[in-house]
């Protein structure tokens, strides 16, 4: 199977998240990629190849256009304050502040405008952010590419994560929505309706925004119940999108604990969904933080199931792009993904 990935990852490596208050260590690190990446070369069933950069004009297809600019100047306009370390906000625009005023204006500053832009505390900006972000689009889109034509299944290994940033605002990890880029980019160019399977233990809030009218893009969501887990207040199953998009997004809570057999149960609905909705693309985000072993999640799967989940995944018989979204706990992640991506590949 055809693997896309890019070094330029390496460049987005804040070292604190804010949680509470407090700084902590963050998740999101570098060697995610790098685990992942080892576990594909040791393998010997995948070529790795790198992306090929598509511009501006994809990204800007899903995302506002003045949210990119302002990734790209972030970092600059930061610096040129004499300031360093991460960019962090602290005042977010939570729309009770202007609640019957209209819409906020973007600030000028540093501090202001990475409030309007990011919606909470865990998602830094750093030097070489905005290069990774924009490597990682490129990854998605180049998996894409190769499906398109022609390959049955790519996988593309972006990193940051990308399925909680939507059209305007990003947070969660992610910046750019790698996924709902290159399934968009799956629509212009095969002009046919394409399904988004999101498999992450958390609700990818950004995707489901990005394609909430939209009656040509499935979006479908297993997530840990979001009554306790976050993105708290996406994801639930009531949540079925609108006007042409009605009908077109579904979203299942997973319990606490959720073992592998309940698991697959589930799935199995999900997967139901996908195979009553037109078209032959499948869009993948992939996270292997459902692993009773994640840090930040509290699921109860085993890395013996990920093989299973992609077989079944796998026997919808779509052509697929799986893009990397979360999976934290380091020592898993490679065989996990592996599995998966032995499973879709039926071997
Ligand atoms: C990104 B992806 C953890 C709080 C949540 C942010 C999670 C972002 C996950 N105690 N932190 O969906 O894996
Ligand atoms: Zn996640």
């Amino acid at each position: 199977m055809l693997a896309v990935w890019s070094g330029r990852h390496a460049g987005h490596d804040p070292q604190h998240e804010v949680q509470f208050g407090e700084r902590i260590p963050i998740y999101e690190v570098p060697a995610r990629a790098e685990a992942i990446r080892a576990a594909l070369e040791a393998d010997g069933g995948f070529s790795l190849v790198g992306p090929r950069d598509h511009g501006t004009g994809p990204i800007e297809a899903v995302h506002d256009p003045a949210m990119l600019r302002y990734l790209e100047e972030a970092w600059r306009d930061w610096e040129a304050l004499g300031r360093g370390g991460e960019l962090v906000p602290h005042t977010v625009l939570h729309p009770g502040l202007r609640e019957g005023m209209g819409p906020a204006a973007e600030p000028s500053t540093p501090a202001g405008r990475i409030g309007f832009w990011c919606f909470e505390t865990m998602t830094p900006i750093v030097a070489g952010t905005y290069e990774a972000v924009r490597a990682a689009a490129d990854v998605g889109l180049t998996a894409a590419d190769a499906v398109l034509g022609g390959e049955r299944a790519a996988y593309a290994l972006c990193r940051p994560p990308g399925h909680h940033a939507a059209r305007a605002v990003f947070g969660g990890y992610c910046f750019l929505n790698n996924a709902a880029i290159a399934a968009e980019h799956l629509v212009r160019e095969t002009g046919e309706p394409v399904a988004v399977l999101d498999v992450d233990y958390h609700h990818g809030n950004g995707t489901q925004q990005i394609f909430w009218e939209r009656g040509d893009v499935l979006y479908v969501s297993l997530h840990g119940d979001t009554r306790r887990a976050y993105p708290y207040f996406t994801g639930s199953p009531e949540e079925t999108g609108a006007g042409r998009g009605r009908g077109a997004t579904m979203n299942v809570p997973l319990p606490e604990g959720c073992s592998d057999d309940r698991y697959l149960d589930l799935l199995d609905r999900a997967l139901e969904a996908v195979a009553g909705f037109p078209g032959e693309t499948l869009v993948v985000s992939l996270g292997l933080d459902t692993l009773a072993e994640d840090p930040i999640t509290d699921l109860a799967l085993t890395l013996d199931v990920y093989p299973e989940i992609g077989r079944r995944v796998g026997a919808l018989g779509r052509r697929t792009v799986v893009v990397q979204e979360g999976g934290y706990h380091l020592p898993s992640l490679g065989e996990g993904v592996v599995g998966f991506l032995r499973g879709v590949g039926g071997g």
